[in-house]
This record gives structure tokens, C-alpha cells and sequence, in this order.
């Protein structure tokens, strides 16, 4: 599965996929993470990707046409790659939508920042709105980072086979008992008799 990340910050993603699961299942080919940078996709001098906003009010905009760009730029390589804009006023993330995402073979992942993008990038070159929680964050790097995490995981090999039963259920998963590991002894908080047996 591939993930591209569309964002004005790519350094922020060139360690938290290197560690662990996820970078082994970099390693196996399982998944691809490419971090884009939209200011590459500038054509002036200033490589400017911000604007005050028509109308007045607070704060900068991301321009339409970086975005346009990057966002043909992915498709022309896979027109199937279904793209997505991190946003608080996105529908909230959650294990089902997980579970939908990791069907897909190629999600592009647009990260906001500023006051948030220009409308017709809302309306033209995205497909679908998400949110973390009902909390704002500086930007949607963050956001992107925790879907990619999500998804990843439920790509078939990703988790190794004794891990692939957290896969049934989220439910089971809320469910399941609390787990302990030796010592049995600790600062007068005991292991549970019935394991120990
Ligand atoms: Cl996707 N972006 C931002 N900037 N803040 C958020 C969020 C996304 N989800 C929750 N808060």
C-alpha cells in the first residue's frame, strides 16, 4: 500500500515511520511512505504558498494552484489514488473508516496548515475529509501520521501472525483482559492468581 503526504513539513515524517512495525513493513515493501513537498510545486521565484485571504481576516491561506499541482502531479502516476484532507472539520476517523482505507492501494494525504486552504481545493482535488477529534491541532502532519499508523496495521502482513488476531475486532480489542508480564510481585500489585497457574 502507498501513502503520499502532501505537506509544507516533510522532515516531520523522516523518522516516525523508520521505528518498529512500521519500518519493517517499510523494509518488507508492504507499505511506502513519500513525503511531498507542495512548495515544489511553486513556479515563482519566492516559491510562495500562502496568501492573505479575499475579504480580509485573520491569518494566511493556502494557495490553490501548489496544490493542484502535487495533487496532478500523484494522480498522473496512479489516477486510482484517492485523496484525502486532514481537517478538523473532517468526518472523525475511527476503526471502521481504518478498516475502508486499507482497502485502497494508494491514499494521498493532504496536510493543512495556516487558517486551512483555499475552498476550491475542498470542492476540486479532494475526496474526502478527515478529522482526528474535536480538538485543533497546528496542522493535519499529526493527523496524517495517526490514519497512516491505523491503515498500516491492517494491511495484511504488517503485523506479524501472533499479532494478526488484533485484527478481528475492535471491539475484542476494547475487551480483552488486562495482561501482565513477570515479575508476579510488584510494589504490592500481584498478578492475578488464576494466571499464574
Ligand atoms: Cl486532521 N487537522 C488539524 N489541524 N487539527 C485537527 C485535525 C486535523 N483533527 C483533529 N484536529
Amino acid at each position: 500500500m502507498r501513502f503520499d503526504i502532501l505537506t509544507l513539513f516533510p522532515a516531520m515524517f523522516s523518522s516516525p515511520f523508520q521505528e518498529s512495525i512500521l519500518g519493517k513493513a517499510i523494509e518488507k515493501g508492504l507499505i511506502e511512505i513519500r513525503a511531498v513537498n507542495i512548495r515544489d510545486f511553486t513556479l515563482d521565484k519566492h516559491r510562495i504558498v500562502d496568501d492573505a485571504p479575499y475579504g480580509g481576516g485573520q491569518g494566511m491561506v493556502m494557495k490553490v494552484e501548489p496544490i493542484a499541482r502535487a495533487m496532478e502531479w500523484v494522480k498522473s502516476q496512479d489516477s486510482s489514488a484517492w485523496r484525502i484532507y486532514l481537517t478538523p472539520q473532517g468526518r472523525r476517523f475511527d476503526q471502521e473508516k481504518a478498516r475502508t482505507l486499507s482497502s485502497r492501494s494508494h491514499l494521498v494525504l493532504l496536510c493543512g496548515r495556516y487558517e486551512g486552504v483555499d475552498e476550491r481545493v475542498r470542492e476540486l482535488l479532494v475526496d474526502e475529509e478527515i478529522s482526528i477529534g474535536d480538538y485543533v491541532l497546528t496542522g493535519g502532519e499529526l493527523a496524517a501520521m495517526v490514519v497512516i499508523d491505523a491503515v498500516s496495521r491492517l494491511v495484511p502482513g504488517v503485523l506479524g501472525s501472533d499479532q494478526s488476531a488484533e485484527e478481528d475486532s475492535f471491539s475484542d480489542f476494547l475487551l480483552e483482559y488486562p495482561q501482565y508480564t513477570r515479575p508476579s510481585h510488584f510494589k504490592g500489585k500481584d498478578v492475578p492468581e488464576v494466571l499464574l497457574s
